[in-house]
């Protein structure tokens, strides 16, 4: 049969091809993707109507029709563990949106293989101001016997055991893009078929950049070792390297987006208040590491510590977070 000419692969014809490239691939991996999918698609939905609701409504308030108002994140929590709880890929989650990880108790999800963490909508607080927010996602082998339930330690991992990681990113467009050993894929959501669509095939994220991205606000906060750096920044001109561009949305998922098409650097510094900084380790830091890894950037905590090689110690720790173009992040360990 000739081979007919498909110029646009679906986040679904992408997955199961990949499935057949993969010898004793089980498929399982490419469902998990086309679930989380499924549940991005749901989750779009909402964000893009967030004006229209009460969204800073408690949970249980109804909004102006009369709906009963769930808060963005609580309603985006559900979506992505409902697909996940209902598929056949996935023995458990561990969420930014809950204390403790939920492991799935029926007979198919305890034989999975998989477990997921989330941050099903991070950034919510600026969808009142209409702002890009995102979910991030990881995706790791469990470590314990398939047949039992999921236990912490499957979800306790270093960054460098993930199998994919990735985020959605509700913005002027909304994108899925994820990350295996293979590559970055990045897809598009095409309203008029209502499908993630391959658009941005292997993505790589630039050796260098003229874009950093911080939040000046807390500057006199941060180490005496970063402060130089930031100035180096903006001290850049034509004559070494720049001039840079300060870029900053406030939303990890925008930021990192736009840095890993234009090439960039992000950085969450920890403060002298909260030297752990910000940013969680399982739901934000680890999936960003190992996108920015896969597409020859790098991402640490502090000088010579690498994301990935963190061995976390609790499910909601922190971590500093320097992740971007290869040449920006050696440039600013020199300073570290
Ligand atoms: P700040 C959003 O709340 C978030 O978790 C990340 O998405 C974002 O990068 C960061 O916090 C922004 O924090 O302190 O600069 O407002």
């Amino acid at each position: 049969m000739s081979n007919v000419n498909r110029k646009v692969f679906t986040l679904d014809e992408f997955t199961i091809q990949q499935l057949r490239n993969i010898p004793n691939a089980t498929g399982e991996l490419s469902a998990l993707l086309r679930d989380i999918g499924l549940a991005a698609k749901r989750v779009n939905v909402e964000v893009n109507k967030a004006g229209l609701v009460d969204i800073l409504g408690d949970l249980g308030t109804t909004n102006v029709q009369g709906e009963e108002v769930k808060k963005l994140d609580v309603f985006a929590n559900e979506q992505f563990m409902g697909v996940l709880q209902h598929g056949v890929s996935c023995a458990g989650i561990a969420s930014e949106e809950m204390d403790t990880f939920i492991p799935f108790d029926d007979v198919i999800s305890r034989e999975s293989k998989y477990v997921c963490s989330f941050d099903p909508l991070d950034g919510s607080s600026n969808i009142d101001v209409n702002v890009s927010i995102g979910t991030i996602f990881g995706v790791y082998w469990r470590k314990t016997k398939s047949g039992q339930l999921a236990e912490e330690q499957d979800f306790l991992q270093a960054g460098t055991n993930l199998v994919a990681a990735g985020y959605i990113i509700y913005g002027s467009s909304t994108m899925l893009v994820y990350a295996t050993r293979r590559g970055v894929q990045g897809f598009t959501l095409d309203p008029s078929i209502g499908e993630f669509t391959l658009s941005h095939p292997d993505m790589k994220f630039p050796e260098t950049g003229k874009i950093y991205s911080v939040n000046h606000g807390n500057y006199y906060e941060y180490d005496e070792k970063v402060q130089p750096y930031i100035e180096n920044c903006q001290r850049k001109n034509k004559s070494n390297g720049g001039p840079y561009t300060q870029r900053y949305i406030g939303s990890m998922v925008a930021d990192l987006h736009r840095n890993l098409i234009k090439g960039g650097i992000f950085m969450y510094p920890g403060t002298k208040e909260k030297p752990e900084g910000k940013l969680r380790l399982m739901y934000e830091c680890n999936p960003f590491a190992f996108i920015v890894t896969v597409a020859g950037g790098i991402a640490i905590s502090k000088k010579g510590q690498r994301i990935l090689d963190i061995e976390p110690k609790s499910l909601h720790e922190r971590t500093p977070f320097f992740g971007g173009s290869k040449a920006m992040i050696e440039e600013l360990e020199t300073y570290l």
